[in-house]
């Protein structure tokens, strides 16, 4: 594995400073087996330079939907963002800190989940009472490298978390430019255009899983007329 001495840096202070200060927050670095090896900050698993070399930490994209109609929210990503700014992505993603012992534990993804509690409260302003570590549902984990701007891109071992709650939605302008919720089609239609730019993680989590994964979800949904069997 990549050890402390031989990963490059670089000044962030031409960077928005509160998104310099998050690069500070210390992430949880795997093996390719998602094994735990160490820990390195934001800023050092996120340069390509250091990818390069191999370097692979922990991390979360949930996504969260609407019960009554099976939409799913949608975020664009603020322009003050470091990495993939203005970018069209699923509801929430980051990384479980090795700053937090709760958000290391392995067992039941409770780390990777509690992490999704913590951002989905900081990036989108969803109250914690709505995000209970029961309602989130873990479908798999990815593993991805995609170079973002300049020294930038991930390196990632990606926990898949679904949700499907009533949420209170108050964005962090730092965080979030704007959001949406959408059906499949809507989302297609917004792929299609090529004025939105997406997220590479997004699109292939898109691509491989998500439609198929709605469609199961919308399967299951109660329809809003039929009356709910208890037993069932
Ligand atoms: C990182 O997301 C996680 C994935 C799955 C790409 P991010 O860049 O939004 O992280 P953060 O919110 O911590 O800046
Ligand atoms: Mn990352």
């Amino acid at each position: 594995t990549v050890t402390g001495s031989q990963l490059a840096t670089v000044d962030l202070s031409t960077y928005d400073a509160e998104q310099s200060r998050l690069m500070e927050e210390r992430c949880i670095l795997v093996d390719e087996q998602d094994r735990a090896v160490g820990a390195a900050d934001k800023k050092t698993c996120h340069l390509m330079e250091n990818i390069n070399k191999g370097l692979l930490h922990r991390a979360f994209s949930a996504f969260v939907f609407r019960p009554s109609d099976g939409k799913l929210l949608l975020q664009q990503r603020a322009s003050e963002k470091i990495t993939f700014p203005d970018m069209w992505t699923n509801t929430c993603c980051s990384h479980p800190l090795d700053d937090f012992e709760e958000e290391k534990v392995e067992e039941n993804q409770h780390g990777v989940k509690v992490a999704a509690i913590r951002k989905l409260d900081h990036e989108l302003g969803i109250p914690r009472e709505q995000t209970s570590i029961d309602k989130l549902q873990y479908l798999t984990r990815i593993h991805y490298l995609a170079p973002s701007d300049g020294p930038w891109g991930e390196h990632e071992v990606d926990y898949i978390l679904f949700l499907t709650a009533d949420v209170t939605v108050n964005p962090n302008p730092n965080e979030i430019r704007d959001y949406k919720y959408v059906s499949r089609e809507e989302l297609q239609v917004m792929f299609d255009d090529p004025k939105n730019s997406f997220t590479p993680w997004f699109k292939l989590i898109a691509r491989d899983f998500l439609f198929g994964w709605w469609d199961t979800l919308l399967a299951r949904r109660p329809s809003a007329d039929a009356p709910v069997d208890a037993l069932s």
